[in-house]
């Protein structure tokens, strides 16, 4: 038996998603209240396409048209069952018997951004395969085998703790797309069965040891076509790059050397106490392409002999304006020595043309600075343009500056940030204090928990939303 054929032999599962398909947001959410479509149903990507109309019909006015013709686009069909794959249960928390109109708290804030919600998509093949696995050399063989076949891929880990005896690794030639995500749970003889949306019950750990994980597109010569790289729903702490041999990235390595539009996805990610030589949460890198975080968690990430803790990214070009980009994310505690001026909380490195945008996120004790931006004007790609939304960022470095508006000042009052529990306190000045829905296509809708978003009539910034506000503070209908 081949060892691609062994693994789908330990627990392969089909596109049918097993267990219930979940309501997409089930009580919030545009109105689609209780009779929004479900997980994998027909007219579940319709939930997405109503999302991007809140930006369109801003856009529409000026912005990019061609975000409008996005269904047209071949790739399309299978996101639409991509999309379907990530059926959740209905999310936790208290239940919530008041419908919330989400209004976004300033339209013309779309038209300023220009954010396309998606640059360009990247390709996708058409046939798909998932995975489901409960132990690390499940998950290892996994990442081999999908990394060895052309086809989209979908890793599904079983909730539980995964300490590699060293780093696990997707190195791949192959364009089609490839997602690990956590908060699988097991029904009858079903592992993967049902997922739950709480971030950290799904831990790849480094130990301390090592590196944790890398996922790298590098093809030999030129080709046509790169893939999408996601992880989603889960934990990735503790760990180690060791600075002696400048590796990069003591969490997350993610990368695409090609000349090719490729996206890297964090999604619904907690990134914490790792350290690396460079960049101790993650080496993100996009020869051409998107970076994309979305409601994730970098915390108490270090780079003990040089900079960036947290992070580094680097977009060099794209087909769209779009390079990297950050919403609705906490990035706290972050310490290094830093390295001439870079500090020790995010690096960001701007092709010509390219532009990061910095939405409703949350930086906070973060060594030296916050965020460094520099263009890649030395290495003959040019210098992009920097942009800040409704985000607490105190000091920015580097060669390129951040154009901010809306920002957020002030202490957030986390629960208890030493202690990494950044949920933000009822009388934290941020609550509601984010842009409108949280823009970004595909988004997961809740938050690290597992708990809904835009509760209380508008999005918390940061990777948390306050569930529990109007109880104390309003008059509403609990
Ligand atoms: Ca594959
Ligand atoms: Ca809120």
């Amino acid at each position: 038996m081949s060892r691609a054929l062994a693994i789908r032999h330990i627990d392969i599962l089909h596109q049918e998603n097993c267990g219930p398909f979940a309501r997409v947001q089930p009580f919030g959410g545009e109105l689609l209240s209780e009779t929004g479509p479900q997980a994998g149903a027909p007219h579940y990507l319709l939930r997405f396409s109503t999302e991007r109309t809140v930006a369109i019909s801003t856009t529409a006015a000026g912005g990019n048209a061609s975000l409008l013709r996005l269904a047209e686009q071949p790739g399309l069909a299978n996101l639409a069952v991509r999309l379907g794959f990530w059926g959740r249960n209905p999310v936790q928390g208290p239940e919530f018997h008041r419908s919330e109109i989400i209004v976004p708290r300033t339209l013309s804030r779309f038209m300023q951004l220009g954010i396309a919600l998606l640059s360009g998509l990247a390709a996708s093949t058409s046939q798909a395969a998932t995975y489901c696995v409960t132990t690390v050399s499940e998950l290892q063989a996994a990442l081999t085998a999908a990394a060895a076949s052309p086809a989209d891929d979908e890793i599904k880990v079983r909730q539980g703790v995964y300490a590699a005896g060293q780093q696990l690794v997707y190195n791949s030639t192959n364009p089609g797309w490839a997602f690990i995500t956590g908060g699988w749970t097991q029904v009858d003889q079903n592992n993967c069965a049902q997922q739950n949306g709480v971030a950290a019950n799904t831990i790849l750990t480094g130990s301390g040891a090592h590196q944790v994980l890398s996922m790298v597109f590098n093809p030999p010569g030129s080709v046509s076509a790169g893939p999408r790289f996601g992880v989603q729903n889960l934990s990735i702490q503790a760990g180690y790059g060791d600075s002696a041999t400048f590796q990069r990235g003591g969490g997350l390595v993610m990368a695409s050397y090609a000349d090719v539009q490729t996206e890297l996805w964090i999604d619904n990610v907690i990134v914490a106490n790792n350290s690396g030589y460079f960049a101790g949460g993650a080496e993100l890198y996009a020869r051409r392409g998107l970076i994309r975080i979305a409601n994730s968690q970098f915390s108490n990430n270090s780079a003990p002999t040089s900079a960036f803790g947290h992070l580094s990214a680097v977009s060099l070009s794209g087909d769209g304006p779009n390079g990297v980009l950050i919403v609705n994310s906490t990035f706290a505690n972050g310490q290094c020595p830093g390295n001439g001026t870079r500090g020790c909380g995010i690096g960001a490195m701007l092709g010509g043309g390219i532009r990061m945008d910095i939405i409703n996120s949350l930086f906070f004790n973060n060594a030296i600075s916050d965020v460094n931006i520099e263009g890649a004007a030395s290495g003959g790609f040019g210098n992009g343009a920097a942009f800040a939304n409704f985000s607490r960022i105190g000091l920015v470095s580097g060669t390129l500056p951040l154009s901010a508006t809306s920002p957020l000042v002030g202490d957030p009052r986390f629960v208890d940030a030493p202690n990494q529990d950044f949920r933000l306190r009822n009388d934290s000045p941020f609550l509601n204090q984010a842009l409108g829905v949280v823009p970004v296509y595909g988004y997961l809708g809740y938050d690290l928990t597992g708990s809904l978003r835009n509760r209380f009539g508008a999005v918390d910034a940061g990777a948390y939303e306050n569930q529990t506000w109007d109880f104390i503070f309003s008059n509403g209908f609990q």
